[in-house]
């Protein structure tokens, strides 16, 4: 007998006397309660957050079979959920073979997303796309009402089993689907919801569902969105584009189907060397890429190639111009709906469907040359763009075999004022990348010599915002970190190759500081994405103040915690309180005990949820506009002492 068999068995719902089918009903959902996490990756806030998703998925279902067009999900004060779309309503006849409603069977039967309707794509069902019963069994409460033929429909169920049967309570003229539940507290570390998470993501159904009005309400605060653009993805584009300066006016937008495939590209390009591009399919954010996104990509430089050789702007034996030429300081987005999307990969974010390929490459192949010859000036800044970045990319080339070249001279040496650590074991040694060189003399004095390495750095650190990678790699700060790291950047990037598992920025709590530290992220960020994705960078946290009071010293890392440590221990008979201006105030010992010993400092993980946020933060913090940066630092100064980028 299976676990689960057992742990139903014990429960007393034989007592209750169920039939077969309400047993095997039971049996699925209390297998969701027991392994919570196979069903929606995890019990933490994210897993929280990803009830909402499941069932906005659902509604949002009825919006591409096109019945739906608003959806208005709330934050009840207290932190339940109520979602409610405009839709038709799930249907409330009796199920022939099953002998319950089709509102019944979609709470409590695992996987019954889309079994009935038929027809059309489908964006529930996806990555988790476990359904709505999976949000029921870990639900405290779950409550449907269907707004249906002039009636309203209730039914009420907790933690997945059936309390009433679905009756008519009320006379309606409305049409729609609402569901209002309370996540369960005995499955979840976490149940309060956050706003801006909601708001990101719905943001992104917005965005890819165009036409679609989604409303968030927050009632815990009196907050409220309103997400709704009838441009689609070109206004994602848009979004994207907001704080970089986009080097023509127009973008390029298509939709067809081919094949029962439905396609959506925008795009345009900006002045900077950085490529965004955001790759969807059935609204899953396809970040290991797959068949439409090598569809596009070929699209777009056998078009360019073509168009530019055409209209005489490329010489006709010239090289060709490469997907990273192509590619340099282009924002575009590509949104694929298909029947039944195939995912692979570490994360299950790898779109497979072969036949995909081909006709998002068709597609765009075909409406992009259309584009150019329709916009010849656009086409002659794309042209001329890619040519500057193919010159780029070869002077990047030399300068990057020249820091090989001198690294294999080097014989692999390390930068001189690197402190390395003795241990060469990359899971237990750490890097502090310190900054100033009184700092980084009392980080070598403080160290564990075994397992932490110090890396000072003097002077400019380059903002590689606003630079091509030839210049980057003149920088001598950032070669020395390259150095250090061992890792490589880039499409050279290898992770086997790291020297450190914990990379850990410690600059002064003060503007310059956070300024230095901002620079060494972006670079980060910009060339080693994969260090950031997986949590190796860390953010040291010294103490703001030293407060003595007879004979004891305290250490303090905020202005708050400074109110709280002067109420605890009493105003009266304070000597100094000191305020740490600069890491080289503190002598070694101090430093040591407050930052630096594994035992008690406190590190900040430098995390990347969303690459898009990260990526406007970036550009806005480092970029050229300074509108956007200023209205960023007056919102958030007063409230953030350490952006959590
Ligand atoms: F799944 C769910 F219960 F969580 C949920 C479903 C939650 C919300 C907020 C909305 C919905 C939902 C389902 N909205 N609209 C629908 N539509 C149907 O289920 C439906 C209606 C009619 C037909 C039909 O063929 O006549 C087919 C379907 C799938």
């Amino acid at each position: 007998m299976s676990e689960i068999s057992k742990l139903v068995q014990k429960s007393d719902i034989e007592a209750k006397e169920y039939d077969e089918s309400q047993i095997q009903i039971l049996e699925g959902l209390e297998a969701v309660r027991i392994r919570p996490g196979m069903y929606i990756g995890t019990t933490t806030s994210k897993g929280l957050h990803h009830l909402v998703y499941e069932i906005v998925d659902n509604a949002v279902d009825e919006a591409l079979a096109g019945f739906c067009n608003e959806i208005t999900v709330t934050i009840k004060s207290d932190n339940t959920i109520t979602v409610m779309d405009n839709g038709r309503g799930i249907p409330t006849g009796i199920h022939p073979q099953k002998g319950i409603s089709a509102v019944e069977v979609v709470f409590t039967t695992l996987h019954a997303g889309g079994k009935f309707g038929g027809g059309g794509y489908k964006v529930s069902g996806g990555l988790h796309g476990v359904g709505a019963s999976v949000v029921n069994a870990l639900s405290e409460f779950l409550i449907v009402k269907v707004y249906q033929d002039g009636k309203v429909y209730k039914q009420e169920y907790s933690r997945g089993e059936t309390i009433t049967k679905l009756e008519v309570v009320d006379k309606t003229n409305l049409r729609g689907t609402f569901v209002h539940f309370k996540p369960d507290d005995e499955i979840f570390e976490e149940t309060v919801y956050s706003f801006d998470v909601l708001k990101q993501r719905l943001q992104e159904i917005a965005f890819l569902t165009k036409g679609l009005k989604i409303n968030l309400l927050d009632e815990r605060e009196d907050k409220k969105a309103t997400l709704h653009y009838e441009g689609g993805i070109k206004e994602f584009v848009t979004y994207i584009n907001d704080n970089k300066t986009a080097i023509f006016d127009k973008i390029f937008y298509v939709e067809d189907t081919k094949d029962d495939i439905n396609v959506e590209v925008a795009l345009q390009y900006n002045d900077s060397y950085t490529e965004i591009t955001q790759a969807y399919a059935n609204n899953i954010n396809t970040i290991e890429g797959g068949t439409h996104l090598s569809g596009f990509k070929s699209a777009l430089t056998k078009t360019i190639n073509e168009y530019g050789k055409k209209f005489n702007l490329l010489k006709e034996n010239d090289k060709n111009l490469t997907g990273d030429d192509v590619r340099e300081g282009l924002v575009a987005v590509i949104s694929v709906k298909i029947g039944d999307p195939k995912f692979e990969g570490q994360t299950k974010t790898k779109l497979t469907n072969s036949e995909v390929k081909s006709v998002v490459d068709n597609i765009v192949s075909e409406y992009f040359y259309y584009f150019l010859e329709e916009n010849p000036s656009i086409g002659k800044l794309i042209i001329e763009k890619s040519l500057m970045a193919a010159r780029a990319r070869d002077a990047a080339k030399k300068a990057r075999e020249l820091v090989r070249r001198k690294t294999a001279l080097d014989n692999g040496r390390m930068p001189g004022k690197l402190a390395d650590c003795l241990e060469k074991d990359p899971e237990k040694s750490e890097l502090y990348i310190v900054e100033g060189d009184s700092a980084g003399g009392s980080a070598k004095n403080a160290r564990t010599p075994k397992t932490q390495a110090i890396l000072p750095l003097r002077g400019k650190i380059l903002n590689v915002e606003k630079s091509r990678l030839d210049k980057i790699l003149g920088n001598e700060q950032i070669r020395s970190m390259i150095t250090a790291f061992g890792c490589g950047i880039n499409e050279d990037f290898d992770m086997l190759k790291l020297r450190y598992h914990k990379i850990i920025i410690m600059t002064d709590a003060d503007v310059d500081g956070a300024h230095i530290r901002t620079l060494i992220l972006t670079f980060m960020y910009r060339y080693m994405t994969p260090l950031i994705e997986s949590g190796k960078i860390y953010i040291a946290q010294p103490p703001l103040y030293k407060v003595e009071k007879s004979k004891k010293e305290y250490y303090v890392y905020s202005d708050l915690e400074l109110e709280n440590v002067l109420n605890d221990i009493g105003r009266d008979g304070i000597k100094p309180i000191q305020r740490y201006k600069g890491l080289g105030e503190m002598n070694p010992e101090q430093l040591w005990s407050t930052t630096m010993d594994p035992a008690k400092r406190i590190l900040l993980k430098v995390t990347m949820e969303d690459a898009i946020a990260a990526d406007r933060v970036f550009s806005m913090l480092m970029g050229d506009k300074v509108e956007p940066r200023r209205d960023f630092i007056r919102e958030y100064a007063k409230t953030v002492e350490v952006l959590d980028i």
